[in-house]
């Protein structure tokens, strides 16, 4: 059996107890979400802008002028967010993108943290 709860999140019409039991009722059941985890991509001076450009519309579904836009946004600025997703999403891209790089022996950078 489930309890129907409004949008309050209210489980009873209070927080005393409840007739008979004695029991409190649970009035602010723990809704937290999962945390999210930004992506970066850090700029470097050997990594080619095209393998760049070419990560970014492979591993995050970015359009070729997205990813040109934000290749030259870490290029100038130093680093960026790629994109934002769940634990286990982010761990994914990052061993995807740093394996690729690897592969093609460029030095390129991502890593994630907690948003
Ligand atoms: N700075 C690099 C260059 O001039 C290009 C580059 C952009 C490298 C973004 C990494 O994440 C990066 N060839």
């Amino acid at each position: 059996m489930t309890t129907r709860r409004d949008e309050t999140g209210m489980a009873g019409d209070d927080a005393g107890p409840d007739d008979l039991t004695g029991v409190k009722t649970e009035t602010r059941p723990k809704t937290k979400r999962p945390p999210l985890y930004k992506v970066l991509i850090l700029n470097d001076d050997y990594t080619p802008m095209e393998f760049v450009v070419h990560v970014l519309e492979r591993f995050f579904n970015l359009n070729h002028a997205q990813a040109f836009e934000l290749m030259l946004t870490v290029h100038k600025k130093g680093l960026a967010v790629v994109g934002v997703f769940s634990y286990e999403v982010a761990e994914t891209k990052v061993a995807q993108v740093m394996d690729f790089a690897q592969r093609h022996q460029h030095p390129l950078q991502c890593t994630m943290e907690r948003e």
